[in-house]
């Protein structure tokens, strides 16, 4: 079910962004980075209603200057926000004193990015993975708190000495439970693939830096392409969507992505979120052709090194999105420069539905081969085992028992060429 942006207004989704930025800083990059924050929140299903910026060093108690964090109080009363975000990481100290001032929630921008995680994690191992970088994240603040309540003296029945020792006793616990649980869990990996094959489906994710317009080119996708209805599909996150792309099933999923300056606590549970991209059977790769030609190879070289070890055989389609805004003879130059490092690319302008076509036919041309075969199976045992696993991997149209069971289906060459080798090909 789609959530409207009214019934958003209501539900305590509406927040107010805030950056401090350093002195002398590139306010370009700024601006980029302000950006990324719009994109996060609004991937957390946040309505940002407000935004204020301040250039000076950080301030101790309030990261921003008092003042500034008075203007911003009288934001949140007077457009009526419910949260107040943070692109600069807030200590506990900052974190208490701001929302004592502006009287609301107060998050900082890790914590938005394990709420995404968190809300993305489609696997038992995902969310195990996002907890614990929840939890470890929660540790050094677990101590603050009890400090700062130290000093207001606002130690509760329990002694404060046994309320520390209690608390961070179990956080502590609870990450060992995880740990040792994430040891046994099954790799369920596999099994999701598999379930996803099993109608037929290949699978199809976006990838790319935030704000690169993975989302915009998701709903470009999906707007012309034809939706397939299908039962087992019928409860898709609304990131995913099962449409018909020149005659082939395909699931496309629109990930998290990237995210810049990512933490190394945070970079286990980011790559959990990244299954997705994993278990693809082709990966659309989007970059922002309107940055520099140094940044676009920058991250196309982050992303190869991420992808790499987990996907190798699986093509990458690069897209070059938002070509509207390049002229043509820029888009030479880059590719000059990338080339190397941009697979198959494509110049798209999802906003604007511009080489939505090409892309298209890119994105078949690359997936992976399917074909029509026919199959006489031994009615016994062993052939109901044969067409019980070709149900699995592909399609059957059609199955005659007799004597003999015989097959019409759709697979994948692999399985294709191996129930050939199982038992050899008659005519299609
Ligand atoms: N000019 C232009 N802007 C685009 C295009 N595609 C996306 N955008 C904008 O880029 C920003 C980020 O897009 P989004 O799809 O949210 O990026 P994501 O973070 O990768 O999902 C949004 O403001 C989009 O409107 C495009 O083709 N041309
Ligand atoms: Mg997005």
């Amino acid at each position: 079910m789609k959530i409207s942006a009214e019934q958003k207004l209501g539900n305590g989704n509406r927040v107010i962004l805030v950056k401090r930025a350093t002195p002398n800083s590139d306010s370009e990059r700024e601006e980029y980075l302000f950006q990324e924050l719009r994109e996060l929140a609004k991937a957390a299903g946040y309505l940002p209603v407000g935004e204020l910026k301040q250039t000076r060093y950080p301030d101790s108690k309030y990261q921003l200057g008092k003042g500034k964090i008075e203007e911003l109080a009288e934001l949140v009363r007077s457009i009526g926000a419910d949260k107040v975000i943070f692109y600069n990481r807030l200590s506990t100290t900052q974190l208490f004193n701001i929302s004592e001032i502006c009287k609301c929630q107060v998050i900082d921008k890790f914590q938005l990015i394990l709420e995404i995680f968190a809300k993305r994690a489609t696997t038992h191992r995902s969310k195990l993975q996002v907890e614990l970088a929840r939890l470890r994240y929660e540790i050094p603040r677990a101590r603050a708190v009890v400090s700062l309540a130290k000093k207001e003296e606002r130690a509760g029945f329990m002694g404060l000495g046994d309320y520390e020792d209690s608390y961070e006793q179990d956080l502590k616990k609870r990450i060992a439970r995880i740990e040792s649980e994430l040891e046994s869990a099954e790799k369920d990996d596999e099994s999701l693939r598999a379930l996803r094959h099993k109608k037929g489906f290949s699978l199809i994710s976006l990838a790319g830096y935030t704000n690169a317009g993975k989302s915009t080119l998701f709903n470009a996708i999906v707007s012309e392409s034809v939706d397939v209805r299908n039962m087992l599909f019928t409860t898709l996150v609304p990131t995913t969507r099962a449409l018909d792309l020149g005659g082939r099933k395909a699931l496309l999923t629109d990930t998290v992505g990237f995210i810049e300056d990512l933490p190394h606590w945070l970079v286990d549970a980011f790559k959990s979120t990244l299954n997705e991209i994993f278990l693809s059977d082709l990966i659309l790769l989007v970059v922002d052709a309107n940055e520099k030609p140094e940044m676009i190879l920058l991250k196309l070289a982050t992303s190869h090194d991420t992808l790499w070890d987990r996907i190798q055989g699986v093509p990458i389609i690069t897209v070059l999105n938002k070509v509207d805004l390049v002229d043509e003879s820029r888009l030479d130059s880059i590719m000059e420069q990338i080339g190397y490092m941009a697979p198959n690319p494509v110049f798209v302008s999802a906003k604007k539905g511009i080489g939505m076509d090409v892309l298209k036919a890119e994105i078949v041309k690359h997936l992976p081969p399917w074909c029509f075969c026919s199959l006489s199976l031994p009615n016994s045992e062993e052939g109901m085992s044969i067409l019980s696993w070709l149900y699995d991997e592909g399609i059957v149209h059609r199955v005659e028992f007799g004597e003999q069971i015989h097959v019409d289906y759709e697979a994948r060459t692999e399985i294709v060429n191996k129930a050939h080798a199982l038992l050899g090909p008659k005519e299609v």
